[in-house]
């Protein structure tokens, strides 16, 4: 009995699967819709993590876990259920809470992916910055662009904790991540005569103005190390003052360019008036929300996430994202969407109402 010309065909196209993988290639027509998709499928989901969860375990690791070369930083790491084991927040940001007890330093080392720093709570506590010591005080935004040396020191009393945001998932996925400890003879930095150089070489008034400088927006990263909560408070307020938004949004840049702090990171603030309702947008790139003040919620693609002062959420690319406040609140806000910018990639959609909210976030 011959086969007939259809199960001939299906025999030989089974062969020739076999025989591909066997010799390591791949069909694109088997695999086309799940890798060309109309819009993203991040595999990050939108999450909460509360402060009420996080503080008392970051206390628990001050007096458990010292801070010492090798460990090198005590950071708790947003952890994406959806990223199945990966300590990232989304699929190319790292967010974290770091904690230094009274009088600990953590080791000066440098690494290719760039960090900013939020503060939420404490006082005295530095960041040395290649030899520039910023100072830190809650609100505050520090930066520590790729490549340079980075200590922290806790000259106080008292506990801080800030929020550190990297593009560390981004820069693991080109395979570029170089980390090098610091080679003196103390674990820090030499201990800087003066601090907050950065700071002073760059006056109050071109900081937040995305454009502000002509010139290209080179991908070069702040030569501004840091920026005040008070003009930050002050820029939001001269805003807020000319708008009637629900909702103002200020870009930290480059004072000298006008781009953003970092070629891979961009930092906002946004101000939500009380009782304010912003529209839903959704925008490709991934991004991490701080919540410093005040207190309201965030409905991410139909769910309602609560948040008061140091609760820490993701919007994954492309989700809608709608924020209320119940008082006056502001939100720190860190994305990627300096490389999809670069990369003219980026993208935007104002949804024409709000969503239709399907649940309530219930924080671990
Ligand atoms: C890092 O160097 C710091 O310097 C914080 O404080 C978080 C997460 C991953 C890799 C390096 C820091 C980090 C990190």
């Amino acid at each position: 009995m011959t086969a007939s010309p259809e199960t001939r065909t299906d025999l030989e196209l089974e062969a020739l699967y076999r025989d591909l993988a066997a010799v390591d290639l791949r069909p694109l027509w088997t695999i086309t819709e799940q890798l060309l998709t109309p819009t993203p499928q991040p595999r990050a989901v939108p999450w909460l993590w509360s402060a009420a969860t996080m503080k008392p375990l970051a206390r628990r690791a001050i007096e458990l876990v010292p801070v010492e070369r090798g460990g090198e930083r005590r950071v708790l790491s947003l952890q994406n259920p959806g990223l199945g084991g990966r300590p990232y927040a989304a699929g190319t940001l790292w967010g974290a809470i770091q904690c230094l007890g009274p009088r600990e330093t953590a080791p000066a080392h440098r690494h290719t992916p760039g960090a900013v720093r939020w503060v939420l709570e404490g006082e005295g506590v530095w960041t040395t910055v290649d030899g520039d010591a910023c100072d830190m005080h809650p609100g505050d935004l520090v930066l520590t662009p790729s490549w340079n040396w980075h200590d922290h020191v806790n000259g106080g009393d008292s506990e801080m904790f800030w929020f550190d945001g990297l593009d560390l998932p981004m820069i693991e996925a080109l395979d570029a991540v170089f980390f090098e400890q610091y080679p003196g003879p103390g674990e820090n930095q030499p201990a800087p005569a003066e601090h907050n150089v950065s700071e002073r070489a760059h006056p109050p008034g071109t900081r937040y103005v995305r454009g502000a400088v002509d010139g290209p927006l080179t991908p070069a990263p702040s030569p501004l190390l840091v920026y005040r909560w008070a003009d930050t408070a002050a820029e939001l307020d001269r805003l807020a003052a000319d708008s009637d938004e629900p909702v103002t949004t200020l870009e930290y840049v480059n004072p000298t360019t006008g781009a953003s702090v970092l070629p891979t990171l961009g930092c906002s603030v946004l101000r939500v008036r009380a009782g304010g309702h912003g529209p839903a947008v959704r925008r490709s790139g991934n991004a991490v929300f701080v919540a410093f003040q005040g207190a309201g919620s965030t409905v991410i693609d139909g769910q309602r996430f609560h948040w008061g002062p140091g609760d820490m959420f993701v919007a994954p690319s492309w989700s809608a994202v709608e924020h209320a406040a119940d008082e006056e609140s502001v939100l720190f806000l860190l994305t990627d969407a300096p490389v999809l910018r670069a990369l003219g990639i980026h993208r935007e959609q104002v949804l024409p109402g709000p969503q239709t909210v399907t649940g309530t976030f219930t924080p671990r």
